[in-house]
């Protein structure tokens, strides 16, 4: 495993009640998207990033909002929440409407939001690895002193495009972070069941970069403060990194699963390791926010979920010439 300066993170009291504030978001608007699902007012196949949140928020809360770039994957709800999306465009764009961020014509598995950074989420597994180093290239030739961070899943490290694209990007010494959100399973398929090592991350050394392993995914501050770092080496212009960090998702691999490949004791006993909780506990512990605090922002976050639905129920669907647009650039 690689090693980096062990920097201790000088997390402000503001950017740890936002971080929280955003793995709030995640839970509360999938579990919302989860029942609009049952009620048949969302079209489609849709995969919840609940369980996962401090992987996300952790990751994405180091990189710079609205300058740096990411590529998501069909798991993607949780980094655009992370990457700060508007839940009311996000939530009109899962239910096909006009008002969503890609005008209804992407939905849930393709969420965009250019002027946020967000380039993407994929149903292809391993589809944004090369959508990353293209757009990595790209920040080098022009000199932009922006970075990517590439999420995919577990599974994805499996795919021909992994070693492709971990290849080129260490040629060029491309601004690029791998980061694999591990929660050991591929839909029914256990990472253990497909790999001959242990973990994907020991698969960086095959391509001459550093490799960085989380064990525990669902610790915010340890995803954060080994972003940090890597970040800094990755700006630095020392090429590109892989990461992996280890959780878990709560919720079967989409809404058309019935999880029948896992037992209740191994779902419970993740989630005995919730993300949010254990940070909450943190917060109130180390006296950083007061429970008011805390409940004011589960209060504004539950508000906003609402808000999206509301926004998203009441929005107009697209048109049929709207169909024909945005098909060619200008
Ligand atoms: C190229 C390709 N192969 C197969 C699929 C079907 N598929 C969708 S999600 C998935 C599993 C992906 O697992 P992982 O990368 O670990 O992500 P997770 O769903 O666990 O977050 C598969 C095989 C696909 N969408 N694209
Ligand atoms: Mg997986």
């Amino acid at each position: 495993m690689a090693k980096t300066k062990s920097k201790k993170s000088e997390l402000t009291k503001e950017k740890m009640l936002h971080m929280h504030r955003l793995m709030l978001d995640i839970r509360n608007f999938d579990s919302r998207v989860n029942r609009l699902v049952k009620k048949g007012k969302i079209p489609g196949m849709t995969h919840f990033s609940i369980g996962e949140e401090a992987a996300n928020v952790g990751a994405i809360g180091a990189i710079k909002a609205g300058f740096d770039l990411i590529t998501s994957n069909h798991r993607g709800h949780g980094q655009s929440i992370a990457l700060e999306i508007d839940l009311n465009g996000m939530m009109a764009e899962i239910m096909g409407k006009a008002t969503g961020t890609c005008k209804g014509k992407g939905g849930s598995m393709h969420i965009a939001d250019l002027d946020g950074g967000n380039l993407g989420a994929n149903g292809i597994v391993g589809g944004g690895m090369g959508m990353a180093i293209g757009a990595a290239l790209t920040q080098k030739m022009k000199k932009t002193g922006k970075i990517v961070l590439c999420c995919f899943g577990d599974g994805a490290c499996n795919e021909g495009t992994f070693h492709e694209t971990l290849n080129m990007a260490s040629i060029w010494k491309l601004p690029v972070i791998f980061y694999s959100i591990n929660n050991m399973y591929g839909i029914s398929t256990p990472i253990k069941d497909v790999i001959n090592i242990d973990y994907n991350y020991q698969r960086a050394c095959a391509y001459g970069i550093p490799g960085h392993f989380i064990e525990d995914g669902n610790d915010l501050l340890a995803v954060y403060n080994k972003f940090e770092e890597i970040v800094q080496y990755v700006r630095d212009g020392n090429g590109p990194v892989l990461v992996e960090a280890v959780t878990y998702r709560w919720l079967g691999h989409s809404t058309s699963d019935p999880g029948k490949y896992r037992t209740k004791e191994e779902v419970d006993e993740w989630k005995k390791r919730d993300p949010i909780d254990r940070f909450k506990k943190h917060l109130l512990e180390n006296k950083i926010a007061t429970a008011q605090e805390i409940e004011a922002l589960e209060q504004a976050s539950l508000a906003a979920v609402e808000e999206s639905e509301k926004f998203a129920l009441s929005s107009p669907e697209p048109t049929l010439e709207s169909a024909f647009e945005d098909i060619f650039a200008d």
